[in-house]
């Protein structure tokens, strides 16, 4: 019995050999996710935000957060207190009342109130990303049975973005989210991305930069954001059911220091140059000078 209960306590050696593993998986896990924006297993809250406008969406859900436990736990504290205080033993009798107009007033008048607290902070938000902000550049985004299809406008460079098959995942890709041509950005620039759709309906969703916008075909979305600095992918996925192939047409956008980013740019324009940007996918943008006409 001793022996069994020896057995069970792990010795020294183990424990530092625990403490070893345990501490350099920390490592990895803090080393990993700072040089990519993804899901983790096991997770439980949104992912770490990015940029000005998902730092500004995790504090609203934050908030709310707070405003729907505060409500869940009074009604929860109500339907106690009634099933207590209302119980057939002792009411034998039971109350008639079907009217109070004072109790009315307040349960139609606090509600109104709640609406108008939470609206004010989130027509804020929402404001904020539908702005027409200048911005540093425009990609435009398609979405296609499936796959995405990013452009340059100012560089007159297009290219399909195709998820990476399991059997050709390299050591560092990841299973299901990585691609062969990630949408390259230069990192700390503000970008309007314009989303169209090519056939069904998709959904450009990045959730570390607050990024969820319809891709509809016939249609142009617009939705900013600002990519902060340091070498990132930002990990994201089709979020609106589009067919068979729904769950293999992740998004990746990579973010690159600016030199970096120049030279990614040099080679893209050669790699990409015999990419046929059919007239479908092209669109007209306006000239600087144009767009300070109207406004
Ligand atoms: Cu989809």
């Amino acid at each position: 019995m001793i022996r069994n209960f020896q057995a069970l306590i792990f010795s020294w050696k183990d424990k530092i050999n625990i403490a070893f593993v345990g501490v350099s998986s920390f490592i990895f896990f803090m080393a990993n996710s700072a040089s990519a924006s993804e899901p983790k297993p096991w997770q439980m809250d949104l992912q770490e935000p990015a940029g000005i406008i998902a730092t500004k969406a995790t504090d609203l859900h934050n908030f709310l957060l707070v405003v729907i436990t505060l409500i869940s736990v009074f009604v929860l504290g109500l339907l106690v207190y009634v099933c207590i205080k209302f119980r057939e033993k002792p009411n034998v009798k039971p109350s008639k009342t079907s009217h109070n107009t004072l109790i009315e007033v307040i349960w139609t008048v606090v509600p109104v109130l709640i609406l108008v607290v939470i609206a004010i902070p989130s027509f804020k938000l929402l404001y904020l990303t539908e702005a027409d902000k200048p911005v540093d550049m425009v990609v435009k985004v398609s979405g296609a049975q499936w796959y995405w299809n990013y452009q340059y406008p100012d560089e007159d460079i297009a290219f399909d973005s195709y998820i990476i098959a399991e059997a050709d995942l390299k050591e560092d890709q990841k299973r299901m989210l990585d691609v062969d041509n990630p949408l390259v950005v230069p990192e700390g620039t503000k970008i309007k991305f314009l989303i169209t759709g090519n056939d069904v309906m998709h959904s450009f969703f990045v959730p570390s930069l607050a990024l969820q916008v319809y891709s509809i075909a016939g249609r142009v979305n617009e939705i900013w954001t600002e990519v902060p600095m340091g070498k990132k992918k930002y990990y994201g996925q089709c979020n609106q059911i589009c067919g068979v192939n729904h769950a293999y047409m992740p998004i990746v956008i990579q973010a690159l220091p600016k030199d970096e980013y120049q030279q990614w740019l040099k080679e893209a324009k050669v790699k990409f140059a015999n990419t046929k940007q059919s007239d479908f996918n092209k669109i007209a943008l306006l000239d600087k000078k144009d767009i300070k006409e109207i406004k």
